[in-house]
């Protein structure tokens, strides 16, 4: 899905700002034709969550409308125009002039309403009803004390299967935009290296029409490459090759200007500029190569998180977030636990981040309940990741999965107990569904590794399909408490195990220590910056050693909201080596000198 773009055949609008809106506990809002205009009861900024931005309505999970009203921009008449929501979560429902556009489910991805035949010269009103509702069929689930027969009691408040505050609304940009009606409908570029040269393969779909011919030119870093191809059927590829390319990496994101015009008679009927970087990224035995060379994750497990907008787009946030992780040497991230915002990934590319984008399946179940909705839903939002995310050159692997309950409990006993692993201890349920969406990113990707987030260890039979072995461990903070040289201990038998069963590359997707700033403790004990910092220093250099061990991201690069839980203090998660308004704790320069090579080791 391209992002809309501005130039000479194309138009965007934001429609950024204040907004109507009303909270609608009771959900009589469908009822009473809410879709046809509402009385407006609050003004909302867009984008952000709704729930910090009142006095009182933090904890609000439910329906809320939103509306606002547009005239349509000079010019526009005689193209086909378009409505885009960047990402609403969890469920949106659009009216434009009372009548119904549609829906999408999922709060996390781009949708968009062609309403060329319905928006009126002035005076439109879209409204929006947003549905935050945790349920069990979701993704991500929630609400397992509803569960039938529920063995669930309710540990946390709002009632997630996850670790962060379910943040509702209408959380980033909503954007009209034009497109010509013979237009470029998607653009796939695919990236190769043969010995100096880079080799770029584009594929252009177009919406159906009379033959067109489409110019491709490749611009940048001395290069001026062109070329035109008869554009009869609905798709094409070019494929050009670039003489000395300056490939794309974290210590050059050499990016290239990318640009596609459809031509009717020589005339240009429709164009869109992309930035390419040319890379390689592929898994050879234990290691992961980029352009040809093993390259080491450093970095983070992170959230979109901040005071009052919530999850809300920020972009001086954005800035800020890749300055401090510039700062303490980090070279990589991942989404967790949500594919993050086009602007997120933008400048990654350009200031050269290796990406981990990964879906919104967290903390799936695999009970009945529920099971093929959520199954169909990952894949409804993996195919729609990598639609959006498919040409990002920071993005070098997918994660279809962070934390799902795939062991039986009493595999997992065992295993806690003394690394025990029983025959078959994942659920079919969970390894069929792993089986499934391994193979359709396969299908929709075959550029990039795959991989899945676990907890479960060497129980993760879903392990046997994926190209890199991610593991989230807290040994020696929920296990082995207090005591980082045990956790150490088990976290090297544990390695090792796992290594044994799945002789792939290993990522510690996550490991830390919830750290209360400026909280100190001699000698080192847990919740104090120095037990945090400890706990970092011993862990990345255990793993360091690891030849098969292709990096760390610690959990968290900073503070976040969660839910309220007796094992949440303040209903946040403290794990962050930055704190949530962004201060580093003892561990940030501690890590910053061993990523930097500057701790004298
Ligand atoms: C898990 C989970 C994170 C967070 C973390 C923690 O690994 O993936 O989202 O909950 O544990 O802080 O316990």
């Amino acid at each position: 899905m391209l992002y809309p773009q501005s130039n000479a055949c194309r138009q965007r609008a934001d429609l950024s700002g204040f907004w109507d809106f009303r909270f609608d506990p009771a959900d009589e809002g469908l009822g009473q034709g809410w879709g046809a205009g509402f009385d407006p009861a609050e003004i909302i900024a867009v984008p952000a969550s709704w729930n910090d931005q009142f006095a009182d309505w933090r904890d609000y999970v439910g329906v809320s409308w939103y509306q606002t009203t547009f005239d349509l921009p000079w010019g526009w008449r005689g193209q086909k125009i378009f409505v885009r929501f960047n990402a609403v979560s969890y469920l949106a429902e659009v009216w434009l002039n009372g009548e119904r556009l549609g829906e999408h489910e999922g709060g996390y991805l781009p949708f968009a309403f062609d309403i060329t035949d319905r928006v009126e010269e002035a005076g439109n009103l879209l409204v929006v009803r947003v549905d935050g509702n945790l349920a069990w069929d979701r993704v991500p689930p929630g609400n397992l004390a509803g569960l039938p027969g529920a063995a669930f009691p309710t540990v946390n408040y709002p009632d997630t299967s996850f670790d962060f505050f379910p943040y509702c609304g209408i959380q980033r940009p909503v954007l009209l935009y034009t497109e010509p009606h013979d237009a470029i409908a998607d653009l796939t570029a695919v990236t190769e290296i043969d010995g100096a040269s880079g080799v770029v393969r584009v594929q252009i779909a177009r919406t159906p029409g009379d033959p067109l011919a489409a110019r491709v030119a490749l611009a940048g870093h001395g290069a001026e490459l062109s070329t035109t191809v008869a554009l009869e059927e609905s798709a094409a590829e070019v494929t050009l090759t670039v003489p000395d390319a300056a490939l794309w990496s974290p210590d050059a994101p050499n990016l290239y200007d990318l640009r596609v015009e459809l031509l009717r008679d020589g005339a240009v009927v429709d164009c869109y500029t992309l930035a390419i970087g040319i890379r390689t990224i592929a898994v050879e035995g234990d290691r992961l190569l980029l352009n040809g060379e093993p390259v080491k994750l450093v970095g983070f497990g992170r959230h979109e998180d901040f005071p009052v907008v919530g999850k809300g787009l920020l972009p001086a946030l954005i800035v800020k977030d890749y300055a401090l992780m510039r700062w303490i040497g980090a070279n990589s991230f991942r989404t967790s636990h949500y594919p993050y915002s086009e602007q997120m990934m933008d400048m990654a590319d350009r200031l050269g981040f290796l990406v981990i984008d990964e879906t919104p399946a967290v903390g799936l179940f695999f009970f009945e309940e529920g099971l093929e909705k959520r199954n169909r839903l990952c894949q409804q939002m993996i195919r729609e990741m990598i639609d959006r995310d498919k040409n990002h050159p920071s993005v070098i692997m997918w994660s279809i999965a962070n934390e799902p309950h795939t062991a039986h409990l009493e595999a997992r006993q065992a295993y806690y107990r003394d690394l025990t692993v029983v025959e078959h201890p994942s659920r079919p349920e969970a390894v069929a569904a792993f089986k499934a969406q391994t193979e359709l990113v396969r299908a929709l990707d075959p550029t990039r590794p795959v991989t899945l987030v676990s907890q479960e260890g060497a129980l993760e039979e879903a392990f046997e399909f994926v190209d890199v072995v991610c593991l989230n461990r807290y040994h020696g903070w929920y296990t082995q408490s207090g005591q980082i040289d045990l956790g150490l201990q088990y976290l090297d038998r544990e390695i090792e195990l796992i290594h044994e069963l799945y002789p792939k590359p290993f990522l510690l997707s996550e490991f830390g220590t919830d750290t209360i700033p400026g909280h100190h403790a001699h000698p080192p004990e847990m919740f104090s910056e120095e037990y945090q910092a400890d706990f970092l220093t011993k862990q990345i250099k255990l793993t360091d050693e690891k030849p098969f061990v292709i990096g760390q991201h610690i959990w968290n690069m900073c503070d976040f909201k969660t839910s309220q839980a007796v094992h949440r203090m303040g209903a946040y998660n403290y794990k962050g080596v930055f704190t949530r308004d962004r201060r580093p704790k003892l561990a940030a320069h501690r890590v910053r000198a061993l990523w930097r090579g500057e701790d004298g080791s």
